[in-house]
């Protein structure tokens, strides 16, 4: 293990931000753990109900007078390509700061999720760019248009898991369509969305991006429970997500929630092996396996069933779990000692359930006091077996064998979710009939991980409500606004003139 660079001084901004300035939240304390060691690497300040409102009240005069909202396409497109440039230019901060509380692999963030965080502002900055407008002129002697305007303030909720890439789709989006916002990051992983916060208010007008720290259940749920916010954006588990959703509902406001999954990754043999094989071990191992599109039921065709789980573990055994910011680690850390914990007591529930261990199933004791654990398998006893219905979260894979494409179907919609499914086949209508009978919002065939911007993303069932992406986006973060006007004066019916 390489020494660890910490402790860090936090971002500047470490109390929320409002009105451009630096608040002091007057909350409680949350200490800061760097997951790789187990060690407190710094605190962060709670912001309370009142730093909530003034964030809020921020957010709103900025709409109402910073001129964002009003501002031409080109104009806010400009400076969305400005805000990508500024977090590649800040790759090495970002990154460090996203590891030291994500304890993300270094190189996964700066490979895939950086990159990713930063083309979610280039992506909108060229989706709003080819924005096409709608006239009717069906009804006689009238146009009408229709104009979509930006709703509002958006509440941004972000997860702990991937806080940059998550976090900057929902950023991105809502100040593509003249939004103004306020972002609550995780209170286990603030620093990189305070250090991104901090860089793009160099480049936004005041009081347009606003941050509030502190746990989800007391500066979250003021946020999203707050009348004079117009659109939340949810990012987290299932069950949160429900709290999110009723209280945004008693204020009428519209949510996105992008919640768990459980997805099944279905292996026929027709599949190509080896591109398979790796792709089953990407789709449940990176990002540390706690990622909601993580292809975490692994359901294997009889005929290969053995080959494929034997040359899964050979390469499971091999995979480097270490020091997150050493170039040759490809699992860090999980994110926190009481996730671990609860990853871990799955072994336990499994061997309950009459599931089989294949492999891993501990925490490494000779990795210091990081929350390290061994990447784990398990052949399940059948789909009831919780470890194929609970959103486990970590680096835990689940096997389970089928004979035919109908019972290959079955068990991968036999599920509380339906956020994404894999299909492994080099037989055509295999994939057609699979592709089209999955109950979830992505299918990815023959390709793992695969997001395209511009098409939805989100869940059927518990995995949520909503879709992420261009279009959806579109949709969520404005209003429509229909204007009719006759093309030339005419007379309205007349009452009164009898
Ligand atoms: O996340 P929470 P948790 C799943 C995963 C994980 C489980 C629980 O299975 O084991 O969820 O994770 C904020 N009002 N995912 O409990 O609570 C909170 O502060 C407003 C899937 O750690 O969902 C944080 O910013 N906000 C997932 C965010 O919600 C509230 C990513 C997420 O926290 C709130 C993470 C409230 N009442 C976990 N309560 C994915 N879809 O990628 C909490 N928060």
């Amino acid at each position: 293990m390489t020494n660890f660079q910490v402790p860090i001084t936090p971002p500047e901004h470490a109390a929320g931000l409002s009105n451009g300035a630096v608040v002091k939240g007057n909350g409680s304390e949350i200490p800061i753990f760097y997951p790789a060691t187990g060690q407190q690497i710094g605190t962060l300040i709670e912001d309370g109900p009142q730093d909530v409102d003034r964030a809020v009240a921020a957010a709103r005069k900025a709409f109402k007078t910073s001129g964002w909202p009003e501002l031409s396409v080109e104009k806010r497109a400009e400076i969305l390509e400005a805000c990508e440039r500024i977090i590649l230019e800040n790759i090495d901060e970002l990154a460090r700061l996203e590891c030291l509380t994500t304890g993300l692999v270094m190189t996964q963030i700066k490979s895939f999720h950086l990159p990713r965080a930063a083309y979610n502002f280039r992506f909108f900055a060229q989706y709003i760019s080819q924005a096409r407008g709608e006239r009717y002129d069906n009804t006689e002697g009238y146009m009408s248009t229709v104009k979509r305007e930006p709703a509002g303030v958006a509440a941004l909720i972000a997860p702990w898991n991937a806080p940059l890439a998550l976090a900057t789709m929902k950023i991105a989006a809502a100040l593509a369509f003249g939004n103004c916002a306020v972002l609550k990051p995780s209170e286990q992983t603030p620093y990189s969305l305070m250090k991104l916060v901090s860089l793009l208010n160099d480049l936004l007008p005041e009081g347009v991006l606003n941050l509030v720290n502190g746990r989800g259940g007391v500066t979250g749920a003021h946020l999203v429970g707050h009348p004079d916010i117009d659109r939340v954006s949810f990012t987290g588990g299932t069950v949160t997500g429900r709290e999110v959703m009723a209280a945004a509902g008693r204020q009428l406001t519209p949510c996105t929630m992008e919640l768990g999954g459980k997805s099944a990754n279905i292996i026929f043999a027709s599949a190509d092996f080896d591109r398979a094989l790796d792709s089953a071990l990407l789709s449940i191992f990176s990002t540390n396996g706690q990622q909601c599109l993580a292809g975490s039921r692994i359901l294997v065709e009889t005929s290969i069933f053995d080959k494929f789980v034997d040359a899964f573990l050979a390469r499971m055994s091999r995979i480097k779990v270490g020091d997150p910011m050493a170039p040759e680690t490809e699992i860090g850390p999980i994110a926190s000692k009481s996730h671990m914990e609860r990853i871990l007591s799955f072994v336990d529930t499994a061997s309950k359930d009459g599931d089989r261990l294949l492999g891993g199933g501990n925490r490494i004791d000779d990795l210091g006091s990081g929350y390290f654990m061994n990447p784990t398998a398990v052949a399940a006893k059948s789909n009831s077996s919780t470890v194929c219905q609970a959103e486990i979260f970590g680096p835990f894979a689940s096997f389970l064998s089928f004979k035919t494409e109908e019972e290959a179907i079955s068990i991968a919609n036999e599920t509380e979710f339906g956020l994404v499914s894999y299909v492994w086949s080099d037989h055509l209508p295999t994939v057609m009939n699979v592709s089209e009978r999955m109950r979830s919002g992505v299918v990815w065939v023959n390709t793992p991980l695969t997001r395209e911007l511009r098409a939805p993303f989100g869940g059927y069932n518990n995995s949520g409500v909503g879709r992420e992406g261009g279009h959806s986006c579109e949709e969520f973060y404005t209003e429509e606004k229909t204007t009719t006007i006759p093309k030339s004066p005419l007379n309205p019916f007349q009452f009164g003139m009898k």
